[in-house]
């Protein structure tokens, strides 16, 4: 007999009298961590100045936008965690560095590094002792510029992590193209890379089409394979009111995520007085992992059945035939693909059942305005961007872009992730930019398309790389395939991380490695003498100011931009139009340096700035000017997918998801806990159907290996995860990043962005021994 589910034996389930997501929790977990950081928070002075323009910073978490008008504390549980991490009293010192071996802190977790603190001194590798040795700034920059000097420069990879501002990641860039290089992977590329290639084909822009002014607006909200509660937990606040003024919200995600059933706004004091909460989703459909085409199909399929019924029997119609007739191309041709497909194929690929697409066909159809949102669990896809295109068929059927209240609306990770790709961070720059930075900085740039954060990986498992720069981030704790790139990079003559917490990355090295560390966002940046204001760009388009507020971390801090300059100087020869110190001196020159490159983007960027504080980039899809080679929007599908085909995946097959727990952020690993799934203590831990878990012979709190299913023969495998039982659909499972990234490919990416497929790993488990959980413990307890 089929098991049951039961509420008290699954974990991360919503009780009748459980805590909903946010709430007094929420509250209680900020104030914990910053204690834990020893920074004081009632009445931190720090925190009334977050988000807040004209003079504030802005929030080093996500990039989910400030409203027009911010509250006194405008902030989130998870944006006050990444404030205090950042503030914390506790440092990562020379002295810390002459302690240890790099081989010693190889064996400490992503969490013991950066619960160091903050490192404060630049640091060049000891070969000979195997350390971190304190360095000055100016022999650090000599050395470093004589190497990347003498590369080749098509051997060279700057990596941008999205913390970095317009400004250091524009200068970035400069550095890279007069180096000659467009090797520049970026964070983009494991994360909304997807969008950016995919939503151009669709609507001529690869951004967000919705404002927060949208959000308030709209009367049905779609959000696939996003977890908004624990990644950008101020779009909980508009989900809460849209479902209090009786918009209607339609999740699709195989996980059941706490606070997208039920969340209690911390900021309103209703929810806070009785903790109850509002139930967030009004429909929630577990979705099989990777089977959101399918889904989005079957729901345009009922659509369509419902539009035709109306033609031919004179009803109202529900597809909006006048904007497809006047926008659009290939409706005609995705319309018969949809009426045509089965719904037992429709079933079988998306694990949903006619009914409950049918209900979710029925809240669109009701909408006079749909915003649709996606996360990672639509674009760390092999077929990403054919997800991408499916969510704006739906939006595109109901005319729901260029219209308040309605629009596609990717939310980006990173909070300038969107920002640096904006100015200047692309492997594949387009001629328009490159020419006016040719001729601002009388400079040649490179047209040759360079590397992304796949190709990177694979040039060096080649051994073809000569010099690796990372601006910020955790570049080889993120990527995939990680055992088979890490013995590679012991060959790579020079490696640079530019960082303010240790973290793995700087334990994996070239033969000559340095460790630079850089004011973070919260941090007065003083440059001769005044303080100076960076910009971001937010995942809805707006550009804004930050100011730091308080002293850094140590005096020997440099600004990311005065890193930048120190290697340009080094580097390269003296050129008249590229003055790094001059530049670096005053950050509104490196602003009319990125007007000078997008006049029209940036026309006015000072004068704007200083006006308003932040203001909205032109996206052209929202008056309904499609910037593609047709100039309509296109509805676009996979021909080939969704085959007939009968064949039964093998019986020991799975899916695995990789995702965030509440506390971390990527790889920056605050605490064990993730309260939203009641898991506590530990993250080695696999999310499985209870009835997937007596049907495989296992039993929850079995420790397994998973192992990879590779088509290319190599042997990938993690072990030591404990089996809990959780609330997903049968074949899937879920883990955590960056933990299980060893099971992924660099192969295993979308076909058109090169995104990691971080999502859909297909997976065998195996029982571990007792002897081999006894060595993986003793080991983990060591770490
Ligand atoms: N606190 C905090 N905030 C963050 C981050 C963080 O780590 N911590 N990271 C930042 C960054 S860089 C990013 S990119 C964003 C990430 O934010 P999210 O996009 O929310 O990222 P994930 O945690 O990876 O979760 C993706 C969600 O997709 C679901 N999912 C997985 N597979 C599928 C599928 O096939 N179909 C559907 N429909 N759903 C699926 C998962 O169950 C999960 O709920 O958050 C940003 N904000
Ligand atoms: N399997 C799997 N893999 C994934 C993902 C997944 O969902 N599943 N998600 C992918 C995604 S969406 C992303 S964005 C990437 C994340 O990849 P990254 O952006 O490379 O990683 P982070 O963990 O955000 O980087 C954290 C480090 O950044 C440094 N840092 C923090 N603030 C600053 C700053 O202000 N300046 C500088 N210079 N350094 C700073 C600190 O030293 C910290 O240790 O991972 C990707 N990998
Ligand atoms: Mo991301």
């Amino acid at each position: 007999m089929a098991h049951e589910l039961k509420d008290d034996e699954l974990h991360g389930q919503q009780g009748e009298n459980d805590a909903p997501g946010g709430g007094w929790q929420s509250v209680k977990a900020t104030e914990q961590h910053f204690l834990r950081e020893k920074v004081p928070f009632v009445g931190n002075r720090l925190m009334l100045k977050i988000n807040t323009p004209n003079g504030g910073f802005e929030c080093p978490s996500c990039a989910w936008p400030n409203p027009s008008k911010p509250g006194p504390a405008e902030f989130c549980e998870n944006g006050a965690k990444a404030v205090a991490w950042e503030a914390t009293r506790a440092r990562t010192t020379p002295e810390f560095f002459a302690d240890h071996t790099l081989t010693e802190l190889l064996a400490w977790s992503d969490h013991a590094l950066e619960k160091q603190g903050r490192l404060t001194h630049p640091m060049r590798y000891n070969a000979t002792t195997d350390k971190y040795d304190p360095i000055d700034w100016a022999t650090a920059f000599r050395e470093i510029g004589d190497k990347v000097a003498a590369s080749d420069p098509k051997r060279v990879e700057l990596y941008t992590s999205g913390r970095t501002s317009n400004e250091a990641a524009f200068l970035w860039q400069l550095y890279g193209r007069m180096i000659g290089t467009q090797n520049f992977p970026d964070c983009s590329n494991m994360c909304h890379e997807t969008t950016t290639v995919a939503l151009p084909q669709s609507i001529g822009v690869g951004k967000a089409t919705t404002t927060l002014d949208d959000f308030e607006h709209a009367d049905c909200i779609f959000l696939f394979g996003q977890n908004a509660g624990t990644n950008s937990p101020r779009m909980m606040g508009l989900l809460h009111e849209a479902r209090l003024r009786g918009a209607e919200v339609i999740t699709f995600n195989p996980l059941r995520e706490r606070a997208l059933v039920k969340f209690a706004n911390p900021q309103t004091p209703k929810d806070m007085l009785t903790n109850h909460g509002v139930p967030i989703s009004s429909q929630y459909h577990q979705v099989r992992i990777g089977g959101d085409i399918a889904a989005i199909q079957g729901i345009c399929k009922h659509i369509l059945a419902v539009d035709d019924d109306a033609r031919d029997n004179g009803g109202e119609r529900v597809i909006d035939h006048a904007f497809v007739e006047m926008h659009t191309q290939g409706f005609d041709a995705f319309a018969d693909h949809c009426r045509e497909l089965s719904w037992a194929r429709i079933e079988r690929y998306s694990g949903l059942t006619r009914q409950a697409l049918e209900e979710a066909a029925q809240a669109w159809m009701r909408a006079e305005r749909v915003i649709c949102c996606w996360g990672m669990g639509i674009t760390q896809h092999i077929r990403g961007g054919d997800n991408v295109h499916q969510i704006l068929n739906l939006l595109l059927m109901g005319g729901h872009i260029g219209r308040r209240g309605a629009g596609a609306c990717p939310v980006r990770g990173h909070s300038n992730v969107q920002g640096d790709r904006t100015v200047g961070i692309f492997h594949k720059s387009g001629e328009a930019f490159l020419s006016k930075m040719d001729e601002t900085f009388g400079i040649e740039c490179v047209r040759e398309h360079g590397h992304d954060v796949a190709l990177c990986c694979e040039a060096m498992l080649r051994d073809e790389v000569d010099a690796f720069l990372g601006m910020g981030g955790n570049f080889f704790r993120a990527i995939a395939d990680q055992a088979r790139i890490f013995p590679h990079v012991e060959n790579i003559p020079l490696t640079v991380q530019i960082a303010t917490k240790l973290n793995r990355s700087h334990l994996i090295h070239g033969k000559s490695a340095y460790l630079l560390p850089a004011l973070a966002r919260t941090e007065k940046d003083v440059q001769v003498g005044v303080e100076q204001t960076i910009t971001i760009e937010d995942g809805m388009c707006n550009v804004q100011g930050s100011k730091g507020q308080i002293d850094p971390a140590s005096k020997h801090l440099l600004s990311e931009i005065a890193i930048v300059a120190g290697l340009g100087k080094a580097t390269l020869a003296p050129n008249a139009k590229v003055d790094w110190e001059w530049l670096a001196e005053d950050y509104a020159r490196i602003r009319d340096k990125i007007e000078a490159t997008q006049p029209e983007t940036f026309h006015d960027f000072n004068a704007r700035l200083a006006a308003t504080g932040v203001f909205h980039l032109d996206i052209a899809a929202r008056d309904r000017i499609w910037q593609t080679d047709s100039g309509k929007a296109h509805f676009l599908f996979p021909k080939e997918h969704l085959a007939e085909d009968d064949s039964q995946p093998e019986d020991d097959h799975f899916q695995l998801l990789s995702i965030r727990g509440h506390d971390q952020f990527n790889t920056t690993v605050y605490s064990y806990d993730d309260r939203y799934r009641d898991i506590y203590g530990t993250r080695m831990v696999l999310m499985m159907n209870p009835r997937d878990i007596e049907k495989h012979g296992f039993e929850a709190g079995n420790r397994v290996t998973l192992r990879a299913v590779a088509s290319d023969g190599i042997e990938r495998h993690v072990s030591g995860f404990k089996i809990i039982a959780y609330d997903l659909p049968e074949r899937c499972l879920g883990a955590y990043y960056p933990e299980v990234n060893d099971l992924i490919s660099v192969a295993d990416r979308d076909a058109q962005s090169n995104t990691i497929a971080g999502k859909s790993i297909p997976v065998r488990l195996e029982l571990m021994s007792t002897e081999a959980v006894e060595a993986e413990t003793g080991m983990l307890a060591s770490a």
